[in-house]
């Protein structure tokens, strides 16, 4: 009994062990068929490997976004704030609208924690600064780099999904009102229209102030429109395959 036990900690231990955060970012990679995912991997490590993990640009990105050679898919470009589960839960069940992680640039890094150390080569997963810990960390820069590769791109009739349960669902410090929206390029987007998820105790409706403030961001020549949709109207359309995208809100 006692080997048995011994040999299955050991096993399992060396297997854990053998996953590393590379095996990880490369499998998620490899994904999308024709990516040259060793050159995407050296690019993105090549970001954060042996610096202080407070002082990583979002800059140190640059060469990984050109490794990706992101292609947008216009009119299907599916934008989000405060409103990550309901918009994942659909883009996973349904082939409606791709967000920035449904792609290569940030499908890589979706829900993972990253840092380097000074005088170090390797990629640390723990002990690494939280978001607001200090503005320049890796994981932080990361998502506002990608973001911005992302909105630059934004091409044709492009939708957001935003909160309408919360006061402000343009929240300013988030990254969809403080990145995206200044990068969207009105010679390439048609229009921008929000889909104001609501609850039934919800605090917000397509009157709000900040929703005001989003039309007065946005580049001249941009469309606007805004929709409130109850989040048991997404839902239902993630789980019928059989309703037409169009005919979702
Ligand atoms: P969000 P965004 N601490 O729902 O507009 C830890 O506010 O910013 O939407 N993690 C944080 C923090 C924080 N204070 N703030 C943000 N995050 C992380 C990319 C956390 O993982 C897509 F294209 C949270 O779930 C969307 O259009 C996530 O950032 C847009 O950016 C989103 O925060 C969504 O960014």
């Amino acid at each position: 009994v006692v080997v048995v036990v011994v040999a299955v900690v050991l096993a399992v231990t060396l297997r854990k062990g053998k996953y590393t955060f590379e095996d990880r970012i490369l499998a998620r990679c490899e994904k999308f068929k024709g990516s040259d995912c060793r050159l995407i991997w050296a690019k993105f490590q090549k970001a954060y490997v042996g610096r202080d993990p407070c002082n990583v640009p979002m800059e140190a990105y640059d060469d990984f976004i050109a490794a990706t050679q992101f292609k947008p898919e216009c009119n299907r470009m599916m934008f989000w704030s405060k409103t990550k589960d309901v918009v994942h839960d659909f883009t996973e069940k349904r082939d409606c609208y791709v967000t920035l992680e449904d792609t290569l640039l940030g499908s890589v890094a979706d829900g993972l924690t990253w840092c380097g150390r000074v005088g170090s080569s390797e990629t640390l997963t723990t002990g690494c600064p939280r978001w607001t810990d200090c503005e320049n960390n890796p994981v932080r820069s990361f998502w506002s780099r990608a973001s911005a590769a992302f909105a630059e791109k934004a091409c044709g009739n492009v939708t957001v999904m935003l909160n309408g349960s919360i006061e402000t669902p343009f929240s300013p410090n988030s990254t969809f009102r403080s990145i995206e929206v200044k990068k969207f390029d009105a010679t390439v987007m048609r229009s921008l229209n929000v889909v104001l998820v609501t609850q039934t105790n919800s605090v917000s409706n397509c009157t709000n102030a900040s929703l005001k403030d989003l039309q007065k961001e946005l580049a001249a020549g941009i469309r606007y429109s805004c929709k409130e949709v109850s989040e048991a109207q997404i839902r239902e359309c993630s789980s019928n395959p059989e309703k037409p995208c169009g005919a979702c809100w």
